[in-house]
């Protein structure tokens, strides 16, 4: 798919997350918007994932490990075809199936059910692992946020990775700063984080995260790399595309009142 299609996608995601939280009128809008792009290249150019056939044995898999971006993943399975865009307007209501946090047993498209903070690497590297047991080609991904990485379980996780030489497994870190309730560097410093991925034994790419060629290459050099798991560290910024929302912690889990979704929407569409 080429370059613009892509930028659409994402430009549609950020619409449907904005039109989604502000009618549920709760929901985590920064970090959402801060993997839209990665999202986009996951599910239209990268993983192998058949719409008609969700549970497909040899399908890639994606495990949000930041579950509390479900808007995002939302947006980007019914954008896929996993079940109707109408659908999104029932964010987080009573007898849903998209709840605040995804539920792999209720939502078509959604590998993992997590919201838990801590455990999605775990996960991961169950899946890769039993892939190579399996002789299975599949792929298997996930998405940290950098607040989370301060879970001491992910480390736990990354060593254990890289000891399994889980090389069917890339972990995206969205290098946004900040966390719920403040910047990462205040409540509890993370960096380096390529370094520390390196000293666990990791391929290590660094990588603009709202670049979609960027992504799209990264992911092409880990699939070369074997032996070895691909950590790309996404550099992103909380609340992309949306002025107000950006690079504030304020807006990590509040949604937008009727006057900001339109000034959202104005901007999000402006390039239209
Ligand atoms: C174990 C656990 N503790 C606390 C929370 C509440 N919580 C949800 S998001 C969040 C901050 C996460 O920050 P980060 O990983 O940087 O996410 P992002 O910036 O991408 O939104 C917290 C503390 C949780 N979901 N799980
Ligand atoms: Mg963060």
């Amino acid at each position: 798919m080429n370059i613009e299609k892509l930028k659409d996608i994402a430009k549609d995601i950020r619409i449907d997350i904005i039109e989604m939280l502000s009618e549920s009128k709760s929901g985590h809008p920064g970090g959402s918007l801060s993997i839209a792009d990665i999202l986009t290249v996951l599910y239209f150019e990268e993983m192998n994932v058949k719409v008609e056939e969700p549970k497909w044995e040899d399908r890639d898999r994606l495990v949000l490990s930041k579950g509390h971006a479900a808007p995002g993943l939302y947006a980007a399975l019914s954008e896929k075809g996993y079940f109707p865009k109408e659908e999104l307007k029932s964010l987080r209501k009573y007898k849903s199936r998209l709840q605040g946090h995804p539920d792999m047993n209720k939502t078509s498209g959604v590998d993992m059910s997590t919201g838990s903070l801590g455990q999605g690497l775990s996960v991961a590297n169950g899946i890769a692992l039993s892939g190579k047991l399996d002789k299975k080609d599949y792929r298997v991904y996930t998405i940290i946020g950098d607040g989370e990485l301060q879970e001491g379980q992910i480390w736990e996780a990354v060593m254990s990775t890289a000891h399994y030489n889980l090389d069917n497994l890339v972990a995206f870190v969205d290098l946004n700063g900040l966390q719920i309730d403040g910047s990462n560097e205040e409540v509890m410093n993370v960096n380096p984080v390529d370094k520390k991925f390196e000293a666990f034994g990791w391929n290590v790419l660094v990588i603009d995260g709202h670049n979609l060629e960027e992504i799209k290459e990264a992911l092409d050099k880990a699939r070369g790399i074997k032996g070895k798991p691909t950590a790309i560290i996404a550099k992103t910024i909380k609340g992309k595309g949306v002025s107000f929302m950006e690079n504030q912690a304020s807006w990590h889990g509040t949604a937008p009142n009727q006057e900001q979704k339109i000034q959202a929407l104005n901007e999000l569409k402006g390039g239209e």
